[in-house]
């Protein structure tokens, strides 16, 4: 799996984890758009344009494009999937009222551009989170399509990420990192 540069996109819900999972994957200083936030959505600040960060994997430079939750930027959607290669939407684990708004956005970025995706469900540290098995169930969708994470881990997050990259390259994942 050496080559050509490889574009993935993250996507999900108002703090399922997008910006802390692509901070855990990049091997430079996320390029992050957080804000103060100017309505109550649960936490001070939230993704307002982007997220950017890269990483280096078995000599695949891969570029994380992450977008902001709320749906007031939701025209972001349409900017940031453009030439994303694999989809990464984020559900956060402990927050079931949250799982419309994901399947939302999985529909949206899949009818439109029809690439590999995972569902990534994290908060799997924390009690009282729905298990990937439970995620794909709710979803209708095969277990392999789902995987659970702490998006705060970089091992976790990188399991995640190979994922979605054995889904995108239709390989077994056999390097090492
Ligand atoms: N314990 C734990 N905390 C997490 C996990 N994922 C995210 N968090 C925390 O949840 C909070 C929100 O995470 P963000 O990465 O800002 O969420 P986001 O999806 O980028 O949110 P928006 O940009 O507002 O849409 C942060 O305090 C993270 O540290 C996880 O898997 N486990
Ligand atoms: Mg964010």
């Amino acid at each position: 799996m050496r080559g050509k540069p490889l574009k993935l996109l993250v996507s999900g819900p108002v703090g399922a984890g997008k910006t802390t999972f692509i901070q855990s994957l990049s091997e430079i200083p996320v390029v992050e758009t957080d804000e103060w936030a100017s309505e109550e959505i649960g936490k001070e600040r939230t993704t307002v344009a982007m997220d950017f960060g890269l990483l280096t994997l078995d000599g695949v430079p891969i570029y994380l494009f992450g977008t902001p939750g709320q749906e007031r930027f939701d025209f972001m959607w349409d900017v940031l999937v453009e030439g994303a290669l694999g989809l990464v939407v984020l559900v956060p684990g402990d927050s079931p009222r949250d799982f419309p708004k994901a399947r939302h956005i999985l529909e949206y970025l899949t009818s439109r551009h029809p690439v590999p995706f995972v569902v990534g469900v994290t908060r799997q540290d924390l009690p009282k989170v729905w298990t990937p098995g439970e995620v794909a169930d709710y979803f209708g969708l095969p277990p392999e399509h789902v995987v659970g994470m702490n998006a705060t881990s970089p091992t976790s997050a990188t399991l995640a990420l190979i994922r979605i990259l054995e889904l995108v390259t239709g390989e077994r994942w056999q390097g090492v990192w």
